[in-house]
């Protein structure tokens, strides 16, 4: 059993796989706290976790003229400025539950918890990459592609890409993240090292980190090249061309609502709808609009926590809306966040529908009873 070296897994968990182990915040979990803990952060492995020696890992970093920087756990940690980044990750599939309720998709039913916030430390990307002999522009397109030490049966590595300009910015904050809450990063998310790309989708966020190369074309990775894209809802699994859409990276605004939960029956009186929202590419959300009938009436919900600097708002604005709430009432209550550009959620999931299900972001909808 090529999974039997898995870590254990606390139990509070919500699984949609054991092998490989994926596995998602309860909805009622997830605005409990602003970070999510380590042990209840959404897991989503593709291939077994790695059993990795921090004693003789070795990050290599393949720089410019053939030039390979070789790095130890000990120096990543202290030949680089230690930098903390407070940011939300998310993947790609969070949500395809209700995709897949429109007409099946391929993929893991994730409800709404395949999405978390950690504080993460670690060194610059752009720092290792500089210290390498890169510069901060290079001529042309260049991507900077990571390969994880998971791999598949053939010995394939888990990859992934990003573009070389976001990986050497300093307002871009990616990091090679060695500590998650102020804690070693657990295995599941990655240890010794991760690639944590705030704003981007969860795939690109490389765990277990074994290499670096700077490279003209993107990841050849499966993960790359031939999923986590977006699609029409016209195509299918025999007309799909992977060649002929962009590897997701920023990923559109997204919201939900985790607390009622659907189906709840509430008691009168006064309601406390619960929930979070965030934007990728560092866009901050201005606005969670809250309705609790369907959407044909509108309440704007209080946000809590720091606004973040401009462009650079990494993590997750938790929400809250305080409502009374008649006896014996039918509530559809739906949630929708506006980010800084005044991008919105599309009112529902059909015209988004995709065949792998990503990029699921409809007005979140909670049908509640209230008792009498
Ligand atoms: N990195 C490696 N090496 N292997 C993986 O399977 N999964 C990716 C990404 N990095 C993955 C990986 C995906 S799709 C997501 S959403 C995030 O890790 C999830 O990170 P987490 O498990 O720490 O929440
Ligand atoms: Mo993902």
């Amino acid at each position: 059993d090529p999974f039997a070296g898995d870590p254990p897994r606390h139990p509070g968990l919500r699984i949609s796989s054991r092998k490989p182990f994926n596995a998602e915040t309860p909805a009622e979990l997830l605005t409990e706290r602003f970070l999510t803990p380590n042990e209840l952060f959404f897991t989503r492995n593709h291939l077994p976790v790695p059993a990795v020696d921090p004693g003789s890992y070795r990050l290599r970093v393949e720089g410019p003229e053939g030039r390979v920087l070789s790095l130890s756990l000990s120096e990543l940690r202290s030949r680089f400025p230690k930098h903390e980044v407070t940011a939300t990750l998310q993947c790609a599939g969070n949500r395809r539950s209700e995709m897949s309720r429109v007409r099946p998709v391929k993929g893991l039913a994730w409800d709404i918890g395949a999405i978390g916030t950690a504080r993460w430390g670690g060194a610059r990307l752009r720092d290792v990459l500089l210290h390498a002999g890169f510069g901060e522009e290079r001529d042309g397109e260049w991507h900077v592609c990571f390969e994880g030490l998971d791999a598949d049966p053939g010995g394939a590595p888990y990859g992934a890409s990003i573009p070389y300009g976001r990986a050497v910015s300093a307002g871009a904050d990616v990091l090679l993240a060695y500590e998650m809450n102020g804690e070693e990063l657990p295995r599941d998310h990655g240890f010794p090292v991760r690639v944590v790309v705030p704003g981007v989708v969860g795939a690109r966020s490389v765990k277990w980190l074994g290499r670096v190369a700077v490279s003209a074309a993107e990841s050849p990775s499966h993960w790359q090249q031939n999923d986590y894209k977006g699609f029409s809802p016209c195509v299918d699994w025999d007309s799909v061309d992977y060649s002929s859409a962009p590897a997701i990276q920023e990923l559109p605004v997204q919201s939900a609502i985790t607390h009622p939960r659907p189906g709840a029956a509430v008691p009168p009186g006064e309601l406390t709808v619960k929930g979070y929202a965030w934007s990728g590419g560092g866009r901050d959300v201005v606005r969670v609009d809250v309705s609790l009938d369907g959407g044909r009436t509108w309440s704007v919900a209080s946000l809590a926590g720091e606004r973040a600097a401009p462009g650079r708002a990494w993590a997750w604005r938790l929400w809250e809306l305080r409502a009374p709430v008649p006896a014996g009432a039918q509530l559809e209550i739906v949630c929708k966040a506006v980010d800084r550009s005044y991008n919105v959620q599309p009112d529902t999931v059909g015209p988004i529908w995709n065949l792998r299900g990503v990029l699921s972001n409809a007005w979140h909808r909670v049908p509640v009873t209230v008792t009498r």
